[in-house]
């Protein structure tokens, strides 16, 4: 599947995910909202397991890999709704670099990377599912108050 670099370049958007991700948790954790803090570091490390998925992958059809360097990830945010705007935002991104990742395949007909990617294509419509859900929560409890303080626990509970 491999053009100029498209494998290595996955690994590194994922990792950059887990990066923008524990960005953000850090910044929960300084605004005291630990269920939210939680849930971006239980995101932080599943998009660890996405970019060793790939990985393992090239190691396992033989290809090189040579990793790229990972962009600095913003560090402040107009909490709460700004977040997960960006995470959304970030999530799209990724389902495009993913399906541009399918094309290529294809057009290699490299039958074993498109079976890999359709673990990645479900997964990313779970990803924008869970970052649109979070949000619309956020506009319709108007980021303040009590109902702040349930979704925090409520994300705190998350599994992971
Ligand atoms: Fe790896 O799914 Fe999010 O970025």
């Amino acid at each position: 599947m491999d053009s100029e670099g498209s494998t290595e370049r996955a690994i590194k958007n994922e990792l950059y995910s887990a990066y923008l991700y524990l960005s953000m948790a850090a910044y929960c954790e300084g605004k005291n909202l630990p269920g939210f803090a939680h849930w971006l570091k239980v995101q932080a490390k599943e998009e660890l397991g996405h970019a060793m998925k790939i990985f393992e992958f090239m190691v396992d059809v033989g290809e090189q890999i040579i990793l790229k360097a990972i962009d600095q990830p913003p560090a402040n945010f107009s909490f709460p709704a700004d977040i997960f705007e960006k995470t959304l935002e970030h999530e799209k991104k990724i389902t495009t670099m993913i399906n541009n990742l399918v094309n290529l395949a294809r057009q290699a007909n490299d039958n074993p990377s498109i079976v890999m990617l359709q673990w990645f294509v479900n997964e990313q419509v779970e990803e924008e599912k869970n970052a649109a859900y979070i949000l619309e929560t956020l506009k319709t409890i108007k980021e303040t108050g009590p109902a702040l303080i349930m979704l925090d626990r409520e994300l705190g509970k998350r599994e992971g």
